[in-house]
């Protein structure tokens, strides 16, 4: 297996961990750090360099040694002082440099002064109060610790989207394939389109000679059987993902498929409206009485208690059941309505396809347009565009477009929204772009009303035309800036601008509940792929899932608009 740069990343930036909780010199564990900075925005795989016999110490920060364990990385695939490291640590103790506060300091310490040596034992003392004695911790600490110990418990126990999807989708080709097998699908809050996934919730129906529990507690990914029996079995993939099966008979059908796709809260609701009307609805059916009257499909689930079918995705008791009683459900958007995508990159900044790449990849998929929006030079590190590569770039899409038939790039940039408001590159330079997508890339700490001043002033500006990733979260990572989005979203119907719903499957915003806002005020959405190469189009339809969730129709997203009249929405004209 090649080797790439972010695998020798991830060695270097274990190895500074250890260091450190070793009580090593700082001036070594800083050269590791900064070592895996340099190889993590390096162009080029050390590999090819290292292949090539090029001289690895004329890059900045690496010397010999480093550049000996480079060379040892890329050839052998290991690195024995990381393994020296592992043997000589407990080896659970990197697992303890997850918890948000504790960082390599203060592992240490819990480490050489209380023997903490795993994340269990690290909430047994803070439960018995041996942390706060120890030199430079205290009650406070203590208790954030307790607390994060806790969140970190709950919070490791779901997946991204993204991540269940892969595991999903294998899964249910593995179960299609058995014989036997008829209808297989993966419920629950995955059917939901949610940004994170608990577990999975298969359902499947099969002729009754079918070995289905038998294969699927057999699959070569099961870590462990919890249960299993005739029609329900429950394993633990050896990725941590525990999923559910259940076969269930056609009859029954559509009332599992109801029931197991939830959500709990929408469910009960549905059950609340089938008692008024003198109706019982488990997974087996719909019943009056003794009788079934429902349960094949869903619809005919909701049929019966007198709804329209509403989709997976708003089944989360926000109020669908109301508007589907009324008659106001919306339409909602579909991949299928997307004509462009305002936002993704090239090699010119941190991507990895040339503008003809980035073009013929989103032809592919159906897209009449596409934004190439690199990032603005204060983002040194995605090396950000200056004025005259800007310039540069905008002359071969001038040039490109020429040649490229049935697709039209757009000339753009992802400016960074400097602290102030202002924006990282002139008027002058902005101007001659389609349009201006601009990003808070630094200062997430700045207090609630700082933050939104900052971005209403960036949307002032009269080149502004798209607030990418409104929120600034990465799932399970950085949690959102503290803004007004409220405020932000009145601001860009004011300003005639418009929010991104990045579909970076680390991303995900604007927040399903955002959307909704967003379509309340009459804001437009931009669903974005923010493409760093041709492979990510693909997450556009993570980004459909979460406007869904949102609520919103076709006629509520920016870049479901044919070019012509695209053009027309982005033009600036306040
Ligand atoms: P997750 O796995 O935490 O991401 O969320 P879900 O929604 O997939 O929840 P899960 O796996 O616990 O259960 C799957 C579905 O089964 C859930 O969405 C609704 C249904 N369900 C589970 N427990 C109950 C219950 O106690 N009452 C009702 N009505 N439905 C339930
Ligand atoms: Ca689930
Ligand atoms: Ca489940």
């Amino acid at each position: 297996m090649p080797v790439h740069n972010a695998d020798i990343t991830v060695i270097f930036e274990e190895i500074a961990d250890l260091l450190e909780i070793e009580g090593a010199n700082t001036f070594r564990i800083r050269a590791y750090r900064n070592a895996a900075r340099i190889l993590g925005d390096l162009p080029q795989e050390a590999r090819v360099l290292v292949e090539r016999g090029d001289d690895l110490t004329r890059l900045p920060g690496i010397g010999a040694d480093l550049a000996g364990k480079i060379d040892e990385i890329v050839t052998t695939g290991h690195c024995s002082l990381l393994e020296r490291l592992r043997r000589e640590l407990p080896p659970a103790i990197t697992e303890l440099l997850k918890i948000p506060g504790l960082g390599p300091k203060r592992v240490k310490a819990l480490y050489h002064d209380l023997d903490v040596q795993t994340v269990e034992q690290l909430h047994r003392a803070a439960q018995d109060g041996r942390i706060r004695s120890l030199h430079g911790f205290g009650e406070k600490t203590e208790q954030n610790i307790l607390q994060a110990v806790q969140a970190h418990a709950s919070q490791s126990r779901r997946f991204k989207l993204a991540t269940a999807a892969q595991y999903a989708e294998a899964l249910r080709a593995f179960l299609q394939a058995i014989p036997g097998v008829q209808q297989v699908i993966v419920a629950g809050s995955f059917r939901r389109m949610r940004e994170t996934v608990g577990d999975l919730d298969i359902l499947v129906t099969a002729t009754p000679d079918s070995k289905v529990m038998q294969r699927f507690t057999a699959y070569d990914e099961v870590a462990e059987v919890f249960s299993a029996g005739e029609t329900r079995a429950s394993i633990l993939l050896k990725c941590g993902m525990q999923v559910d099966l259940r076969v269930v008979a056609q009859q029954s059908y559509g009332a599992a498929l109801h029931y197991f796709t939830g959500s709990k809260s929408h469910n009960i609701a549905v059950r609340r409206i089938a008692q008024q009307l003198g109706l019982k609805v488990n997974e087996y059916g719909v019943f009056r009485g003794a009788q079934r009257i429902a349960g094949d499909s869903e619809e005919s689930v909701y049929r019966a208690v007198g709804l329209p079918y509403i989709p997976p995705e708003l089944r989360e008791d926000r109020g669908e059941i109301e508007a589907a009683r009324a008659g106001r459900l919306p339409q909602l958007v579909e991949l299928t309505d997307l004509r462009g995508d305002l936002h993704a990159h090239t090699k010119s900044s941190d991507g990895h396809g040339s503008l003809r790449d980035m073009a013929l990849a989103a032809k592919a998929l159906g897209l009449e347009y596409l934004a190439i929006t690199d990032h603005s030079r204060h983002l040194t590190i995605a090396h950000g565009l200056d004025p005259l590569q800007l310039a540069r770039q905008c002359d071969e899409i001038d040039r490109l477009n020429t040649q490229l038939d049935g697709i039209t790039l757009l000339k753009g940039i992802e400016v960074d929204i400097l602290e102030d408001g202002s924006l990282d590159l002139p008027d002058g330079v902005l101007a001659r772009l389609d349009l201006v997508v601009g990003a808070v890339h630094s200062r997430f700490n700045l207090s609630r009303a700082k933050q939104t001043e900052r971005i209403l002033r960036a949307m002032d500006h009269p080149h502004f035309t798209l607030l990418a990733h409104p929120s600034g979260r990465l799932i399970e990572k950085r949690e959102p800036y503290d803004v007004d989005m409220l405020r932000i979203i009145r601001h860009a119907k004011q300003r005639g601008c418009y929010l991104e719903l990045n579909a970076n499957p680390e991303r995900l915003d604007l927040l399903d509940s955002h959307c909704q806002s967003a379509r309340e005020e009459g804001v437009l959405v931009s669903i974005d792929s923010d493409a760093h190469s041709t492979f990510d189009f693909a997450n556009l339809r993570y980004g459909i899932g979460q406007a869904r969730r949102g609520w919103l129709e076709k006629s509520d997203v920016l870049n479901t608009r044919p070019l012509a009249a695209l053009r027309k929405l982005i033009k600036r004209t306040m």
